[in-house]
């Protein structure tokens, strides 16, 4: 936002065109003080009462159609502008509704003589706008536009397309207290009884207590609190948070109640974690877990993670310490930020760029040029495997920052925790991949970890091989412990046995000769398509390395 520029108002009339049973067409005026151009309008609306799921659509007109509804039912619409200046606040909310199923609407068939005259209505219409719009090519904002077009650049742009639900930046506000309350309910402090303390957050003190909300079931909850003496940016920083989190709903994402913002002190209430963070939880707990209790939480964090980065948020502190688990073992990502990020870390360090953070957490590409991506959390998330692997291990032990970032660029990477199932230290070295396109999405961890909760016989094999020494890394592409008894295994093995044939006709027969193979050799033999030519040259790699890799030790 520029500074001195002030944003639109709110728009204050909306109203409702033709409506169909799918459809409701918008029209707006502008707002009263655009103080400046207006740039476009975001028009946000979602089925009442499922605020979770909501759609936005971009446009430079004042006016819209939002199909793709259900019929029957009833929709909220708010609407906000943007100038040079940034998002304005958004409208009230409008409520409209669509038509029923049954009802001759204007978007159904209807009699033909009345299909005969509406088709001859439009076309009339279409003859006389043509002719008006031609005639006012150079007019300011009311260039023909097809409001689909304008879902599909806005995909394009940074959202995905409607229907799909997406993180909004608080920062867009110019009013930050406003974002507070787009996306979180304030609850009344007499609703909320402080019964203890139960630990330090960077803004004041962490309590629990019951919440009555009037007509619910009483709940317990945890209690952020702002401590008296705050700044305005402080305060700013603190409710940011609520504005994030109020955005997601989702059973492994910590779950926001409300806000206290209107009586002092400060409080974000959230759901109540009986087990706390799971770093401390898993230290208490060393040993205590099967290797599908441990797996089941690991599925359940990726989870979180893959509704995030769909929302097209990127965590950029993903760590067991910002994990909270509930009673029954449920994991839940936690602590989201605004420009805080990393700065109420005590794990983040300041690096030779001045940015602050969690090195032994964090991609090399985000450590060396700042690139958080959900890649990057990715990489996080395999950290986070191994701490949950090895019930809390401290990653790369007592090791310096500075070797920690100087030993991943020179591609070593962790060990396999104690008795970890070769498959989950194999994901693990895939989330550690240098090259952050390779990485999995959250989705495909998503996918595998259930794959092998179905088949627990899966999680049999551990990665105890020789290569395993405590405190010791190893190289990233020494993460596989098999020895192959022959080509045809080794390529049924990475899903490449197609290729048996023509491996075997081109005279390489054995591993040894294999192991040699460039990616022009694949060539020769016939593999063409360059997913299977990386894949079976990163196997082949793989296979080189296999022998122990020690590096650094403490
Ligand atoms: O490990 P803990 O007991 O779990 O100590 C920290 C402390 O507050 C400071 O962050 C605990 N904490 C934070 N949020 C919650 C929550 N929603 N439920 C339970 N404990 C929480 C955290």
């Amino acid at each position: 936002m520029l500074v001195g520029l002030r944003a639109p108002s709110p728009i204050t009339v909306v109203k409702k065109g033709k409506t169909g049973k799918n459809s409701i067409a918008l029209s707006w005026q502008e707002p009263d003080r655009p103080n400046g151009i207006i740039l476009e309008y975001e028009i946000k609306y979602f089925e009442k009462d499922q605020e979770t799921s909501y759609t936005i659509i971009k446009s430079k007109e004042t006016a819209i159609i939002a199909d793709g509804l259900k019929p029957s039912s009833a929709y909220i619409f708010q609407i906000r502008a943007r100038t040079a200046a940034g998002y304005g606040g958004f409208s009230r909310r409008f409520e409209f509704d669509t038509s029923p199923y049954l009802e001759a609407s204007s978007d159904q068939g209807q009699v033909p003589v009345i299909a005969v005259a509406v088709t001859v209505g439009i076309i009339l219409l279409a003859l006389v706008t043509g002719f008006l719009l031609s005639g006012r090519r150079c007019g300011y904002s009311k260039a023909k536009q097809d409001p689909e077009e304008e879902k599909m650049h806005f995909h394009n742009g940074h959202i995905k397309f409607s229907g799909v639900r997406t993180y909004i930046d608080p920062h867009t506000y110019e009013d930050p207290n406003q974002a507070v309350h787009e996306f979180a309910k304030e609850i009344e402090v007499s609703c909320i009884t402080i019964e203890r303390v139960i630990g330090a957050g960077e803004f004041g003190e962490v309590c629990c207590g019951p919440l009555r909300l009037p007509g619910k079931r009483e709940m317990l909850v945890a209690i952020k609190t702002l401590k008296a003496g705050y700044t305005e940016k402080q305060r700013r920083d603190f409710l940011g948070e609520a504005s994030i989190m109020g955005q997601f709903d989702h059973p492994n994402i910590i779950h926001l109640e409300g806000v206290v913002t209107k009586s002092k002190p400060v409080m974000i209430i959230t759901e109540y974690m009986e087990n706390g963070s799971l770093d401390t939880f898993l230290r208490k707990n060393d040993g205590q877990f099967t290797v599908i209790q441990l797996v089941g939480m690991l599925r359940g964090m990726a989870s979180g993670m893959r509704y995030l980065s769909d929302m097209g948020y990127v965590h950029r502190d993903l760590a067991a310490r910002n994990i909270l688990v509930n009673s029954n073992l449920v994991c839940k990502v936690s602590d989201f930020g605004l420009s805080r990020v990393l700065e109420d870390d005590p794990e983040a360090a300041y690096t030779t760029r001045g940015g602050k953070i969690p090195i032994r957490w964090t991609a090399p590409e985000a450590i060396a040029y700042r690139k958080f991506t959900s890649a990057s959390d990715v990489w996080s998330y395999g950290i986070v495997m191994w701490e949950v692997m090895s019930y809390g291990e401290r990653p790369y032990w007592e090791m310096s920052n500075q070797d920690v970032i100087k030993a991943v660029e020179e591609n070593y990477r962790l060990p396999a925790p104690m008795d970890c199932p070769v498959a989950l230290y194999h994901l693990m070295m895939d989330c550690w991949q240098k090259d952050r396109n390779s990485r999995p999405k959250f989705e495909e961890i998503v996918g595998l970890l259930d794959k092998l909760i179905r088949n627990p016989s899966s999680l049999k094999t551990l990665a105890n091989c020789s290569n395993r020494v405590s405190n010791l890394l190893v190289e990233q592409e020494s993460g596989e412990c098999t020895d192959y008894r022959s080509v045809g295994e080794w390529l049924e093995t990475i899903k490449m046995g197609r290729y048996s044939e023509l491996f075997m006709e081109s005279g390489y027969t054995s591993m040894e000769v294999v192991a040699q193979m460039t990616l022009d050799d694949l060539r020769r033999v016939g593999v063409n398509l360059a997913g299977h030519q990386k894949k079976i040259l990163n196997s082949i790699q793989e296979m080189r390395v296999q022998m122990i890799n020690v590096a650094v030790p403490i």
